[in-house]
């Protein structure tokens, strides 16, 4: 297995698809993500476009579908919900689809939804998606961090480091032989230096503190916890996991 780490989806290679993909938007589209189909949620569908989300979500019943949308880390007007994984309870999600546009996270599923394989990590499944994948042994396998508007963010490399070191352990490959680039090193580093202190890395990372201004100091408590979900958010068609 030949790991690569993409910070932004728009630093991955042009034109290639790997056999395996992992997506990471840790702030908070793929913690999101994993929450509402731990809920029970009966699938997630990722949208760039918000008129798009709701042109298709049309044909489930109000009582089937939930849209949630944001921008900016806010609520989009007129949608159910925004991207905060704390409002997918059982009882609001439980058997519904939830259609879900977010700025950078589903940009990150998109660009990899052509890989054999496509699932969502976080901090929260860290372990679930770590098992999986070392079974499947992909010879490719990439992990492609949202950022922010195609500019790095410390969250997302900080768990696609987590994931990696997970690997890395687990698999009892060398470091040279597991890793295909240079940022697997580097994410290893900085998951190594704070994964005691998660939470402080996101008060650091700008969009930790744009979260912050929108209070949502819950919601970066609650991405900051490893490995409390057992869910596997796997692509089933494109753009649906
Ligand atoms: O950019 C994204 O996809 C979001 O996860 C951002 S936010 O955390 O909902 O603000």
């Amino acid at each position: 297995m030949k790991l690569f780490i993409y910070h932004t989806p728009e630093l991955t290679p042009e034109g290639k698809v790997p056999d395996c993909a992992i997506a990471v938007d840790v702030l908070r589209a793929t913690t999101t993500i994993a929450t509402v189909l731990a809920a029970g949620a009966e699938a997630v569908q990722v949208f760039s476009d918000l008129e798009q989300l709701i042109q298709v979500s049309e044909a489930w019943s109000t009582e089937k579908r939930l849209r949630a949308g944001e921008r900016g880390g806010a609520k989009v007007v007129g949608f159910d919900m925004g991207n905060s994984p704390l409002d997918c309870t059982p009882e609001r999600v439980q058997g519904r689809r939830l259609f879900i546009s977010t700025t950078n996270g589903t940009r990150a599923l998109q660009r990899v939804q052509n890989a054999a394989i496509v699932t969502a990590g976080a901090f929260i499944n860290r372990a679930s998606v770590v098992k999986y994948v070392i079974a499947q042994q992909p010879e490719t396998l990439w992990i492609v961090g949202s950022g922010w508007e195609g500019s790095f963010s410390l969250e997302d490399t900080a768990c696609a480091g987590a994931i990696a070191h997970s690997i890395w352990q687990q698999t009892k490959l060398s470091l040279d032989e597991l890793a295909g680039n240079d940022e697997v090193m580097g994410a290893i580093a900085l998951y190594a230096e704070w994964q005691n202190n998660l939470l402080e890395l996101f008060h650091h990372a700008s969009h930790g503190k744009r979260l912050l201004r929108l209070d949502c100091h819950e919601d970066l408590k609650y991405c900051a916890q490893m490995d409390i979900v057992d869910v596997l958010p796997l692509q089933t068609e494109p753009g649906v996991l």
